[in-house]
């Protein structure tokens, strides 16, 4: 299989595009807004791009930095109250980031959700 790597060289485990929603940023709540990412997860944390020809972009430009989620510490759960919209999930940050996640098509975010939730459970708690 092809072996795919981040600009920091880490194994890429996941990508694909869902709807994303960053709704507090350090425990501060921020107003919520849809828009269309690149997830990019790997054993450690996810980066999120507005398309997915950026990743390869950022290994040629160093100083582009794209928004990055630490998942050590992190949860994830089911948040059907907090969207009118199906199949939202919540990834939450130890440093009180909360973002949600979407996706139309159940088996899709079905994955997205197993392979998040599996990267969480086997990193240390802190
Ligand atoms: C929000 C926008 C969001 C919606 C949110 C609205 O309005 O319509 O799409 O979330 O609902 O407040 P605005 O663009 O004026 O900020 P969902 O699509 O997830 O339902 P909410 O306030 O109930 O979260």
């Amino acid at each position: 299989a092809d072996i795919i790597s981040t600009p920091d060289h880490t194994v890429v485990e996941k990508e694909g595009y869902l709807l994303k929603a960053k709704i507090a940023d350090g425990g501060k709540k921020l107003r919520k807004n849809w828009s269309t990412s690149w997830i990019v997860l790997t054993s450690r944390k996810m980066e999120f791009y507005k398309e997915s020809k950026q990743p390869a972009l950022a290994n040629l430009k160093p100083g582009y930095k794209p928004e990055c989620v630490d998942l050590c510490g992190a949860h994830i759960e089911w948040t059907p109250e907090k969207s009118s919209r199906k199949n939202v999930f919540q990834i939450t940050t130890v440093s009180g980031n909360e973002f949600l996640l979407q996706s139309d098509i159940d088996f899709l975010i079905l994955d997205w959700f197993h392979a998040i939730k599996n990267a969480i459970d086997r990193l240390p708690k802190e």
